[in-house]
């Protein structure tokens, strides 16, 4: 196991190091988004400030019109990642269509991110994040977005939270990074992350107990006779990460309003089930494995069960 406070570019190195035939490109492709990631949760540290100047329809100090974060978010990635010459397409929940940066016509990868996933709680100063889903560019068309999950070679998210989280997988254990902010590093916080096989938490939106169908109802109603307490946070980056430590149940099901749920498939559910998964947990969407399902839209929802595997299994009606 690495050690605690190793610095992630250097983390990311010796996990190249162990594939003789890499050529180095998931490396450049993985600090584009940490430097990116850097930048968002400096904005996001000054949001109570941005709104403020936003509301008035202000200028920065720098003379910039303030935007709104989300967008100022999906700009800075979209440059990052544009630069970095790794990615032949990028796909954002911010963005109807791909987008084919010039500078990647000789990338061998594409990318799907949600650039700062629960923005309805900036107001709040709740935690939100970042979340992202890398493949291989397979045809160089819509379809390289359109591969199962289980096919991803990367995926992650960086939560803002009281302090900065990265954490990642590349199918070989998942692991957190703590940013520190004196020195703008971020520095190896939670080694090989393993979720337990049961929890004491459920997370899911419970004011919508009446859109669900009876069997949900039942499934929670036994999790709460158990004294399983209830968690929601409503900001996915931050209800997956306690659950990734902690254990438990997060749940966005499909309901009477939304068949198919909220979360979008692409750059919510697939990377949170890939992490979730190599911690030792489970990903369901209900019927089949998150990681399993062939995506047929870039913006498809999906219903999401993830979390203790004991705890998921109980509550889906399958073990594949
Ligand atoms: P967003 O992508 O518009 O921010 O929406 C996604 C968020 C998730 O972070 C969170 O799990 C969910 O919406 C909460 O939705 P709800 O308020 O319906 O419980
Ligand atoms: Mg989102």
């Amino acid at each position: 196991m690495s050690a605690i406070g190793m610095d992630l570019n250097r983390f990311i190195l010796e996990e190249e190091r162990k594939y003789p035939k890499a050529t180095g490109s998931l490396t450049i492709a993985l600090t584009a988004i940490t430097s990116a990631a850097k930048i968002i949760a400096a904005h996001v540290r000054m949001a109570g400030l941005a709104d403020v100047l936003g509301a008035t329809g202000l200028t920065n100090v720098q003379g910039e019109e303030v935007q709104k974060l989300d967008e100022l978010s999906n700009r800075i990635l979209v440059q990052h990642l544009s630069d970095s010459g790794q990615f032949y397409a990028l796909a954002s929940e911010e963005m109807e269509e791909p987008l084919y940066p010039e500078k990647g016509k000789n990338g061998k990868y594409v990318i799907a991110f949600d650039p700062l996933d629960g923005s309805s709680n900036i107001d709040v100063n709740v935690s939100i994040g970042t979340i992202f889903s890398i493949h291989k560019k397979v045809s160089g068309t819509i379809d390289d977005f359109l591969q199962e999950g289980e096919k991803q070679v990367a995926a992650g998210y960086i939560i803002y939270g009281s302090s900065t989280v990265l954490v990642y997988s590349t199918g070989n254990g998942v692991n957190g990074f703590t940013l520190d902010p004196s020195v703008g590093l971020f520095l190896l916080s939670h080694p090989d992350m393993n979720i337990p096989g049961r929890g004491k938490i459920y997370s899911i939106n419970e004011g919508y107990y009446k859109r669900w169908d009876d069997s949900l109802r039942s499934k929670v109603d036994s999790f709460k006779e158990r004294g399983y307490s209830l968690r929601y946070i409503g900001s996915m980056v931050s209800d997956v990460h306690r659950t990734l430590i902690k254990g438990g149940i997060f749940a966005y099901p499909a309901d009477s309003k939304s068949p198919s749920g909220k979360l979008r498939l692409l750059y919510e559910a697939s990377p949170m089930a890939y992490l979730v998964e190599h911690a030792g947990g489970k990903a369901s969407n209900g019927v089949t494995d998150i990681l399993k399902v062939k995506p047929e839209k870039l913006h498809q929802r999906v219903p999401v069960f993830l979390g203790s595997r004991e705890d998921i299994e109980e509550m889906i009606n399958h073990n594949d």
